[in-house]
């Protein structure tokens, strides 16, 4: 299991309409391992193909909160949403490839969803809270959409700018090390 880095906005891979996963192979396993990994390590409650560089339709995701609780990774293949409530939800979200910027964003409150597992079965579920955010933001992703996509220009703006700023310094420090 190896973490992998992460992109930052603007980033034009996180851009791009990804492509479905054909089979269910060794590959696709180590790159599932590999993301719940970068994504336990970030801390995150999701991670998508596109943030560690992959333009395949895949995601990983563990909305359990609460420390004590036991974990419960979700690894998905080519998902779809199948149905969402009329009800909305708004929450703050973020994203680790906007690291530290957060916004309030309006999605359906519950999502079914329909994907391939890595047991190679079809599966399908119903998600409500974070999880029914989550599994949206990262379905977003797989699109080429970010979440700062959903805010009005200006804010947006903001945002990429102080990305542009932030990715800048990264670079100068690694010319640096
Ligand atoms: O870790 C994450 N937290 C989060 C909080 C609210 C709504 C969505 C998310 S997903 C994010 C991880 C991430 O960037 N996934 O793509
Ligand atoms: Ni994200």
């Amino acid at each position: 299991m190896s973490i992998r880095p992460i992109l930052i906005h603007p980033d034009p891979r996180l851009k791009k309409l990804c492509a479905p996963i054909a089979t269910v192979d060794a590959e696709v396993r180590k790159l599932a391992d590999d993301m719940l990994a970068t994504m336990y390590d970030a801390p995150g409650v999701g991670l998508a193909g596109p943030q560690v560089g992959i333009l395949s339709r895949i995601f990983v995701m563990d909305c359990v909160k609460d420390h004590d609780a036991a974990a419960d990774p979700v690894v998905m293949l080519n998902p779809e949403i199948t149905w969402t409530s009329d009800e909305t939800n708004v929450y703050e979200e973020g994203c680790l490839s906007i690291p530290d910027q957060y916004a309030e964003v309006t999605r359906p409150k519950e999502v079914r969803m329909r994907w391939l597992g890595l047991d190679g079965q079809l599966h399908e579920e119903q998600y409500d809270g974070l999880w029914a955010t989550c599994a949206q933001h990262e379905l977003d992703h797989l699109n080429g959409k970010l979440f700062i996509d959903y805010l009005g220009p200006l804010k947006r703006q903001m945002i990429t700018r102080k990305m542009e700023k932030l990715k800048r310094g990264l670079a100068r420090d690694k010319g640096n090390a």
